[in-house]
């Protein structure tokens, strides 16, 4: 029988309709709900982000020696940009040196050395924009002193003067912050800087004369890594895009506790993929291989205006701070180990000198530099003093003083009239205020 061709056609879009229904069942069968991850039929767990159980590769230029290793690409830099890397990573211990010893001397209250990673500080310090965002941990000074923050300025903050930039005398030593240089002020709780810098980041690409012009990268530790807060940002910058670049300094130590103890899986780049964020793990005492990851690193946020993590390995030489003793925790054997087998500058100065950038000449002439200029911002910084008491009730709030603060400078108003001339450490503690805080006691400073 001939069918008339309209009913031949509805009959092939009714069979070509059921196909269809069929294909699509098939694959709701195969797949999952919002993913396209492949189906499998062995039972096949998994604990490793490379896929075949290793560790994740550490990328590195130089060997200890100072020689780019066999392919590696050296990052385009000259002599001039180079030497001021290698005096900035000897500008550090020289400060180190010095405010280490003042703190011993009690005429400063606190201060933490940054012995053993002037490679990943000064590299990464010299792979940004002198104006993208940095939201650091505290042992990040070197990215300031890169950036032309200066000696004056650092010992100012340090102990606290009137001439302090940063904070008017009122934070803790270390506790740097400037506007200008770009440098979001340290705070003491650790990773707060981690979804501040996803937030940094959000803000930079929202702003159109910013956008895709700068960064914002977030410094912490592998101890500050275990925090809420670092989870946190990372989600933070994953789903709400953002060019955000996190560095981990993984110095193996977080105060006492070895980095073996704070995570079982392999370091903090093993995260990153957890987070779709792209990740690279460093030779954080590899000054050329820091510098290129970072520089990467930026174009990468930039382009993709997404975040990225860079894991920087490195050991912590020195002491965690003025208030630790790291030799009850870990043998002076192991320091002196990892100063002889590694030392960041020493690389580093190898490769200049083989480029015939460096040599002894140069290096006497720059310590003693460095060495000159520490001394003499330490003296001036010692013959300043502080502003006035009251300072410390200014500027957390504008305009109007809220009650509660209004209350609590009576209160220590009442204290100094009675306690301030006849206990010993107020009495010399007021006197290195402007005014020796008559400010606040009001009158003469008489007894109550
Ligand atoms: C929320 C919070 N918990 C604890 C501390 C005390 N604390 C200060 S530094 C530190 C160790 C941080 O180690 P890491 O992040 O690895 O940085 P590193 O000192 O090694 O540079 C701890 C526990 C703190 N400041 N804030
Ligand atoms: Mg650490």
């Amino acid at each position: 029988m001939i069918r008339p061709a309209s009913s031949l056609a509805r009959r092939a879009a009714t069979a070509s309709s059921a196909r269809r229904t069929l294909a699509t069942t098939a694959r709701r069968c195969e797949n999952l709900p919002k993913s396209t991850s492949p189906i499998v039929s062995k039972l096949n767990f998994f604990n490793s982000v490379t896929g075949d159980g290793t560790q994740i590769p550490t990328y590195r230029v130089l060997d200890g020696s100072g020689k780019p290793l066999e392919g590696a690409e050296v990052p385009e830099i000259d002599e001039a940009f180079a030497t001021r890397m290698y005096e900035n990573m000897m500008l550090l211990p020289a400060l180190d040196n010095v405010l280490y010893n003042v703190q011993r001397q009690g005429k400063i209250s606190f201060y933490m050395t940054s012995y053993g990673e002037e490679a990943t500080i000064i590299g990464s310090a010299a792979a940004l924009d002198m104006e993208d965002e940095v939201l650091g941990q505290y042992r990040e000074m070197g990215v300031l002193l890169w950036r032309g923050f200066g000696l004056d300025n650092v010992m100012a903050q340090c102990f606290g003067t009137s001439e302090d930039a940063s904070s008017k005398g009122r934070q803790m030593p270390v506790h740097f912050g400037s506007p200008q240089h770009h440098f979001h002020t340290i705070s003491s709780p650790l990773a707060t800087q981690i979804p501040q810098a996803a937030g940094v980041g959000y803000a930079l690409k929202r702003d159109p004369a910013r956008r895709s012009k700068h960064i914002a990268a977030c410094y912490f530790g592998e101890g500050a890594a275990s925090e809420g807060d670092f989870h946190a940002g990372l989600l933070l910058a994953s789903t709400i895009p953002s060019p955000t670049l996190f560095l981990a300094r993984n110095n193996g130590f977080a105060i006492s506790t070895p980095s073996t103890e704070q995570f079982f899986g392999d370091g903090i780049a093993a995260r990153g993929p957890g987070y779709g964020i792209d990740t690279l793990r460093v030779d954080g005492n590899d000054v050329l291989a820091v510098l290129s990851a970072v520089r990467a690193a930026r174009q990468r946020c930039l382009t993709q205006g997404r975040a990225v993590l860079v894991e920087a390995m490195t050991y912590r030489v020195g002491h965690h701070s003025t208030s630790d003793d790291s030799y009850a925790y870990r043998s002076r054997g192991e320091v002196e180990e990892r100063k002889r087998v590694d030392d960041p500058s020493g690389r580093f100065r190898r490769f200049l000198e083989a480029r015939g950038w460096w040599g002894e000449e140069r290096e006497k002439e720059a310590r003693e530099r460095a060495k000159k200029g520490v001394m003499e911002a330490f003296r001036r910084a010692e013959g300043v003093g502080r502003g006035e008491l009251g300072g410390l009730f200014e500027d957390v709030y504008e305009g109007e003083q809220p009650w509660n603060l209004v209350e609590q400078r009576e209160e220590l108003g009442r204290l100094l009239r009675k306690y301030g001339k006849a206990w010993g450490p107020w009495k010399n503690e007021l006197g290195k205020f402007r005014g020796e805080g008559r400010d606040v006691m009001g009158g003469e400073g008489k007894s109550a």
